[in-house]
């Protein structure tokens, strides 16, 4: 079974990003730099055992996080998964922040009590990772209700994986959502698998049509593709912004590594020729990267550049994470609800 050819052969539902210009381009491709690098660090720290627990790694879908996040402003709303690192980032978290929550320290954006699973970032517009598959979609559809009571235009981003598409919730929300036209944006990122099983042995139908059925206007992209993710994010953010109701987005992707860092031998699930395949063919950030030169937007050296820069606010930030100190102890039982 070919995953490449699935998604080559779907056409793009929009044109690709003309208004992407120079600088927001150099910007995207740092963005991207920057999770993938991040999420390196994160395996690193985890082989280490630095690290308490797991962490889902984002690399390879780096593409859909930035891309519809570049075309969000910072008073619009995120809700992430469990894979959220990139999501997070993509929206604004800062790097040293990010790592001492994942190191359970202090300094960490939940005070170190959240980890991975679980960052939240109000400022940036981040109302939160959530570990619950599907979870999130009910707090996105509360923040677009609260945006449209209060008379504002902003708008309420779901990303969710495609496992997501078995929980009841989401359904209901998406529901909602279009009969009271609510300013929310559904993005559903397809890695074609729901932990270790293939999301076609779970998913009957057609993903985008479980959308339409509640009359949400839907797209999908490529999600490999940036430019592509961009441009259909920037025309659906706009529509939400006019008033005209919900809509969902599906993003096609690959997860490069296992479902957590831990799934180290994947071979009974997915065999390394498909992992190869899509590491070497669709990766987004060597693409852009192509694009970039081939557009004369940048050489291999400012690339390279780019690189380096996002290596150093890595290091710096886990440096910094390393430093900080734990929470006390007597404070285990504060800002904990159930
Ligand atoms: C309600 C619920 N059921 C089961 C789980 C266990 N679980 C964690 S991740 C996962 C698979 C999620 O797949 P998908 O939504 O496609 O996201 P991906 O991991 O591919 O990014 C499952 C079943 C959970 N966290 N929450």
């Amino acid at each position: 079974m070919s995953s490449i050819r699935t998604i080559a052969s779907k056409p793009a539902a929009v044109l690709p990003a003309e208004d992407l210009k120079p600088e927001k381009a150099l910007h995207v491709y740092r963005q991207m730099m920057k999770i993938r690098l991040f999420e390196e660090q994160v395996n690193q720290l985890y082989l280490g055992a630095k690290m308490p627990g797991l962490a889902h790694l984002y690399i390879g879908e780096e593409g859909v996080a930035v891309g519809v996040c570049e075309a969000l402003r910072t008073d619009d709303y995120i809700t992430s998964t469990h894979r959220g690192h990139g999501h997070c980032l993509a929206k604004g978290a800062s790097v040293d922040l990010m790592f001492a929550e994942l190191l359970g320290k202090v300094s960490g954006y939940c005070r170190g009590k959240g980890g991975s699973m679980h960052i939240a970032d109000v400022k940036s517009g981040n109302l939160g990772a959530n570990a619950i598959v599907g979870g999130s979609a009910g707090i996105a559809t509360g923040a677009a209700l609260s945006a449209q009571m209060r008379g504002t235009d902003q708008v309420a981003v779901c990303f969710f994986g495609e496992g997501a598409l078995g929980q009841g919730l989401l359904y209901e929300v998406m529901n909602m959502a279009s009969l009271w036209k609510l300013p929310v944006i559904y993005v559903c990122e397809n890695n074609r698998y729901n932990e270790y099983t293939s999301y076609t042995e779970t998913t009957a139908g057609e993903i985008r049509a479980r959308a339409q059925a509640f009359g949400l206007h839907s797209v999908v992209v490529d999600g490999q593709d940036v430019r592509v993710v961009y441009s259909a994010a920037s025309s659906l953010v706009e529509r939400t912004r006019n008033s005209e109701g919900p809509s969902f987005l599906q993003c096609d992707t690959y997860r490069f590594h296992g479902h957590h860092v831990g799934d180290i031998d994947r071979s009974y699930y997915r065999s390394k020729e498909e992992e190869r395949q899509w590491q070497t063919g669709h990766d987004p950030i060597k693409r852009f990267g192509e694009w970039l030169v081939d557009q004369t937007w940048a050489d291999r050296s400012a690339l390279q550049r780019i690189e380096a820069e996002a290596q150093a606010e890595i290091q710096a930030g886990v440096n910094f994470a390393m430093k900080a100190p734990f929470p006390d102890p007597g404070e285990v039982g504060q800002h904990v609800y159930a």
